[in-house]
């Protein structure tokens, strides 16, 4: 491809390193982006977390806890700053914990108001502290891998949490509370005070929850490897495609010291890349001046997709999309437009390659005004749709005619 340029988009989170022979950047950029790669996201490779022990468990993952004596839900009274109680019928915020991960079994657990589960003076657990510390640190104890969700909580008192109290009929609410003083003894009972079902309501599977999953020792030096090469970058270049968009996180600026848990070394990473861009290590960076308008299109993500027909999405598009691109484009050109971010993936279930090829020209067309150019989302992805890589090679997305 002959030299290349790099190029800085000012105060955003992301690179863009042209493929073409120009010593400065020229739009149209026809780009995609290296998604998944310096920023973790689960869904592109959720491959990555199986090697982490408890990965159901992840940082910021949501759970509920149903006592087994009880068939009640654990809840922060007044949704925190108070005590925790075993009495709810019914589950919502007030009832949802949210973990903050210290490894694989040690936990902080955080109430809706914000505060983290302690046990007081007497022995009962509450939630009022504001910052967890020692002793808001909880261990989750799991039956076995039969039964993974029935567990036990083992207090910073090393005792186990067990509800005390019981829920009177026909009241709804009743003072059982939760105290720290059970033994090391169950039989897993649903006779057991301390035996809760654990139910998990939502997870959060990106660089964070890889990071802190692995360790500091072991995180993502493999993937970072891997997961896009220069092969990748022989790729985009064949294809058609100018330019790839690396979105890098804020964390770069710390490299090779980010805060904890994340891992440094990704700097590196966009030093391969930039020689894979055939962009010498001596050659100048052009920087980029001016403001790029960073849009991001996706006919997903709001009810209104749900139920458009195939031709429905085209004309979304061709109509609604390019008006909105008008609309932020001054007439002067500038700020320049570049919509960062789109793909092939609609709500349409059961639509044909033909459908599909459709659906990517005509955002192709429409997206080919954006003055500064566009980029799709991304090049690698265990989902066919959302790889351009199989886009291409099955020629759902044709960028050469
Ligand atoms: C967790 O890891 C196991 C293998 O160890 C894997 O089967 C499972 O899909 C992983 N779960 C997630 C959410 O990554
Ligand atoms: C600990 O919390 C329990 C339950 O809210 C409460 O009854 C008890 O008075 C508290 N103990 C202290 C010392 O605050
Ligand atoms: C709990 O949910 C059920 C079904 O969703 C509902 O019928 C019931 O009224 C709810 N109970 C409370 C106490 O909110
Ligand atoms: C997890 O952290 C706790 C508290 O620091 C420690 O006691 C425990 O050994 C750790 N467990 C693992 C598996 O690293
Ligand atoms: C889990 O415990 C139950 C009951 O003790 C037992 O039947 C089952 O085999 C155990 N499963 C594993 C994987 O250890
Ligand atoms: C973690 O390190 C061990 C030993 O170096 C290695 O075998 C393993 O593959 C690494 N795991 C990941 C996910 O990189
Ligand atoms: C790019 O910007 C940096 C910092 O603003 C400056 O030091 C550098 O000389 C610039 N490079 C070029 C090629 O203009
Ligand atoms: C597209 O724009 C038209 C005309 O402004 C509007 O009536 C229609 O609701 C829009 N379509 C969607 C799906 O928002
Ligand atoms: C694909 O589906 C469309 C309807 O969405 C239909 O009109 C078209 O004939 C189909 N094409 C092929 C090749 O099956
Ligand atoms: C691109 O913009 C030009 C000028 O506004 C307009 O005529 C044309 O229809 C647009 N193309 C698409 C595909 O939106
Ligand atoms: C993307 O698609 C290509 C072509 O089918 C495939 O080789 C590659 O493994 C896919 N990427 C991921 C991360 O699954
Ligand atoms: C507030 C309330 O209803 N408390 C009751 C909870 O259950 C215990 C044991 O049945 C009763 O003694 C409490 O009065």
């Amino acid at each position: 491809m002959g030299s290349v340029a790099l190029f800085l988009i000012a105060c955003s989170s992301w690179l863009l390193i042209p493929h073409f022979a120009a010593a400065a950047p020229r739009p149209p950029i026809r780009a995609v982006n290296l998604g998944g790669w310096l920023v973790t996201k689960g869904w592109i490779m959720p491959g990555l977390f199986n090697g982490i022990r408890n990965n159901d468990t992840m940082d910021g993952t949501q759970l509920q806890f149903m006592s087994g004596t009880q068939s009640r839900y654990l809840v922060a009274d007044q949704g925190g700053g108070a005590t925790i109680l075993a009495d709810r019928t019914n589950a919502s915020s007030w009832e949802t914990f949210r973990l903050w991960r210290i490894n694989e079994t040690t936990f902080n657990f955080r109430v809706n108001g914000g505060q983290f589960w302690g046990v007081n003076s007497s022995g009962a657990l509450v939630a009022t502290a504001t910052t967890p510390g020692p002793s808001e640190t909880f261990q989750i104890v799991r039956r076995n891998s039969s039964f993974p969700t029935r567990v036990r909580i083992r207090a910073p008192n090393g005792l186990f949490l067990q509800v005390t109290g019981t829920v009177r009929a026909n009241k709804v609410k009743n003072m059982t509370s939760i105290t720290a003083d059970r033994g090391e003894f169950t039989d897993w009972s649903n006779n057991d005070p301390s035996v809760f079902v654990a139910s998990n309501v939502g997870n959060l599977y990106g660089e964070y929850q890889i990071c802190n999953g692995y360790g500091k020792a072991n995180a993502t030096q493999n993937h970072r490897n891997t997961f896009i090469t220069e092969k990748d970058f022989d790729f985009t270049a064949s294809s058609g495609l100018n330019a790839v968009r690396i979105p890098v996180g804020w964390l770069i600026a710390s490299d090779p010291n980010p805060p904890p848990p994340f891992v440094g070394g990704s700097l590196q990473f966009l030093d391969n890349a930039f020689s894979w861009a055939q962009l010498s290590s001596s050659s100048s960076p052009a920087n980029f001046t001016g403001a790029v308008l960073d849009v991001h299109y996706y006919n997903l993500f709001d009810i209104k997709f749900d139920t458009l027909t195939v031709q429905q999405n085209i004309d979304f598009v061709r109509n609604n999309r390019s008006a909105d691109l008008k609309a932020i484009t001054n007439q002067n050109g500038r700020p320049l437009t570049f919509v960062g971010e789109w793909a092939g993936a609609w709500a349409v279930q059961g639509a044909n390659a033909t459908d599909y090829k459709r659906f990517a020209r005509i955002q192709q067309d429409v997206y080919g005004n954006a003055t500064f150019g566009w980029a799709y989302w991304t090049l690698q992805n265990v989902n066919a749709v959302w790889n351009m890589t199989y886009m291409i090679q099955n020629g759902i997305i044709t960028l050469k005619s």
